[in-house]
């Protein structure tokens, strides 16, 4: 136990990387079993629900139809919890606007912050009428939500269930 505390504190990624791999893992373009449409309006996502059975790999289609960035994420509503402050820091610094992300700026802070790279497997982060895919397979057992962790927008619902 002594070990892996000091492990922990040592390689603090490890825990990340931990609890990525519990919600299941980024699936292969040649294994999709099924392609799911998901539309995101201000504040919420069409459908509401997302039936699974464990074990598929789904191909996600994600579309922007709201005037505001949105996030299609895929966590524990714990990791969606902790995600937040890395997005209003995006806010702060002025790279996640209301309806625009500054890409530019992005990639300056990424070089100095690598949370604001924002680059996760697990996620899509659009602008307006912009659209995006993800691949996951869902070899997994835990409670899972996507939602959208755009400062505000978990709290007003921005939630779709994952029934597994
Ligand atoms: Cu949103």
């Amino acid at each position: 136990m002594k070990t892996f505390i000091l492990f922990l504190i040592l390689f603090p990624n490890i825990l990340y990387a931990g609890s990525m791999k519990m919600i299941g893992e980024e699936g292969k373009l040649n294994e999709v079993d099924r392609i799911i449409e998901i539309k995101m309006y201000d504040n919420y996502y069409i459908p509401t629900e997302i039936k699974i059975k464990k074990n598929e790999t789904i191909k996600f289609i994600v579309k922007n139809f709201g005037d505001l960035v949105h996030e299609f994420n895929i966590a524990t509503k714990d990791m969606h919890i902790k995600h937040q402050p890395e997005m209003i820091k995006m806010m702060e610094h002025g790279i996640l606007l209301g309806n625009k992300i500054d890409k530019e700026k992005m990639k300056e802070m990424a070089k100095k912050d690598h949370s604001m790279a924002h680059s996760h497997s697990n996620s899509v982060l659009l602008e307006p009428g912009q659209s995006g895919k993800l691949i996951w397979k869902f070899n997994t057992d835990t409670k899972i939500e996507a939602a959208c962790n755009v400062p505000g927008h978990y709290e007003s619902g921005m939630i779709a269930k994952i029934s597994l």
